[in-house]
């Protein structure tokens, strides 16, 4: 009974030990339940509640914070209420986002590591994690074929602050006073990436005083463009402008699509240019020896973004940037990073971040890769890859389907679904108007009815359509089935 007792009856209380215990016992249960429940299909991959019904409160679960604590019966309601509200990004029939399903190893990990609750910033604090992750770091390093792993990384929070580490670290190569003066001392320096790359090559240039003015977008992917680079090149540096930086996305977000990178990197080593690729999405795909030829090149890249959150499941947050980072970001704080330990203080990593605290993200990914080995991750992308091809051979020809482009490079596969109202309909601007606002309409019923969740989006000239993607190991062909019979059962006129 738990109605009576509050989170001053637990450690350090005296006599803390039992009540700590029991209200532990009981967390895992409720834990336990939940991952239960993420793998039965019966159960809904969300209950969806609007945000002002849920600020409003539901029956026994309040949002509000008050003065005076609550009871652990009060707490362990709150914990269930918290889960049953939320969305199972776990479930079989969750296709939304990149990175989905629910690894038991790697939850085992984030357990470990918030009962240990350390820092990544010094070895001092964090030995066992901080050489964890070197290791890791260098075997990603090999995997992308960089001479004997060699190099440098980190783990950040996130692609797109990976992605920001990699404008910085290029910016430091070639104009280091820029961390001591600003970009005074640099030139009007211009980043490339592609249209289809992810929105944080952008904000990267934002957010480091470039302004995002200084990048050029190019149409589509790198793939139908790369002679427009080669002409921008050339006005530009007669412009006064200084070419830095070129993204090649290895996975774009919405089409999963791959640039070429052998042929950027050409370009790059021809105009001296730092070569980043986003392989935030595609990395994972260096793991199976069926598919890692579509980053072909990355090996030549500068910096390399990769998360294995996304497509090797590891739990949200586990992203990696590798390239030299060494000097771009330290500032030598004596009281943390002293240089006279008795240790070998190249282990004190954590000066090659901006961040200064730095949540463990290694462990759980450290711990699944011991636990599956590269095999079991290999095995894990060729099966997601088997199942979206599952998914395009179904609907290529299906009626009512409408492929967004042919043949997947990875799980993204996007389409249209076309309602019977609307098949017949010349082309034209009411069509696209009335098209616009199918997928939009089809995803707000399936989230009320919680049986399935997946993508849509808008993308330069196409109206808003569904992306695919399957990167959870507990789906099958019977819930891609299951999508399917959903969308036409939603889409119904
Ligand atoms: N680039 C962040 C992930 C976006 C997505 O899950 O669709």
């Amino acid at each position: 009974d738990f109605s009576n007792l509050f989170a001053r009856d637990l450690l350090p209380a005296k006599n803390g030990e039992e009540p700590t215990i029991q209200f532990l016992l009981e967390m895992v249960d409720i834990l336990t339940t939940y991952v239960k429940k993420t793998f039965d299909r019966s159960t809904k991959v969300l209950d969806f509640h609007h945000p002002h019904q849920l600020l409003e409160g539901m029956e026994g679960f309040n949002l509000e914070l008050s003065d005076q604590p609550e009871s652990l019966e009060q707490i362990l309601v709150d914990c269930r209420d918290t889960l049953k509200y939320g969305v199972r990004t776990g479930h079989p029939r969750f296709f939304n986002q990149l990175s989905s399903g629910l690894d038991i190893i790697g939850l085992a990990g984030e357990w470990l590591t918030s009962t240990a609750n350390t820092n990544m910033f010094t070895y001092e604090i964090a030995p066992v994690f901080v050489l964890m992750e070197q290791l890791t770091l260098k075997k990603m390093r090999e995997m992308i074929g960089w001479p004997n792993g060699e190099g440098d990384g980190i783990f950040s929070p996130g692609g797109a602050i990976s992605n920001m580490y990699s404008v910085m670290i290029a910016r430091y190569k070639y104009y280091p006073e820029v961390k001591t003066k600003g970009m005074s001392a640099a030139p009007r320096l211009v980043l490339f990436t592609s249209e289809h790359s992810h929105y944080s090559i952008k904000k990267a240039g934002a957010a480091l005083g470039q302004g995002y003015g200084s990048l050029f977008l190019t149409p589509g992917s790198f793939v139908s463009s790369r002679p427009p680079i080669l002409q921008w090149l050339c006005v530009l540096l007669l412009q006064g402008y200084v070419p830095l930086f070129v993204n090649a996305t290895a996975g774009s977000t919405v089409y999963g699509a791959f640039d070429p990178i052998n042929e950027i990197a050409d370009i790059c080593e021809k105009y001296n240019l730092w070569l980043h690729v986003d392989g935030a999405w595609g990395g994972g795909l260096l793991m199976s020896r069926k598919h890692r030829h579509k980053l072909n090149g990355v090996e030549r890249a500068n910096s390399v973004t990769w998360n294995p959150h996304k497509m090797m499941g590891v739990p949200l947050q586990c992203s990696a940037i590798l390239g030299i980072l060494a000097g771009c970001n330290s500032m030598c704080a004596g009281y943390l990073f002293q240089p006279d330990k008795q240790y070998d203080v190249n282990y004190d990593t954590g000066d090659k971040a901006i961040q200064c605290g730095r949540h463990v993200d290694i462990f759980k990914f450290w711990l699944m890769w011991k636990a599956k080995g590269t095999i079991g991750f290999e095995q894990h992308i060729d099966r997601c890859l088997d199942l979206s091809q599952y998914l395009y051979n179904k609907i290529k020809n299906r009626e009512g389907y409408q492929m967004v482009f042919d043949g997947p490079q990875h799980t993204n596969v996007c389409f249209w679904y076309i309602p019977p109202s609307l098949r017949d309909m010349p082309d034209g601007e009411e069509r696209r108007e009335k098209l616009h606002r199918v997928a939009p309409k089809i995803k707000a019923m399936m989230m009320e009815s919680g049986t399935t969740m997946v993508g849509y989006q808008p993308q330069g000239k196409n109206v808003n359509f569904f992306r695919m993607v399957v990167s959870n190991l507990a789906a099958t062909q019977s819930d891609i089935d299951f999508l399917i019979d959903e969308i036409e059962r939603l889409g119904r006129d």
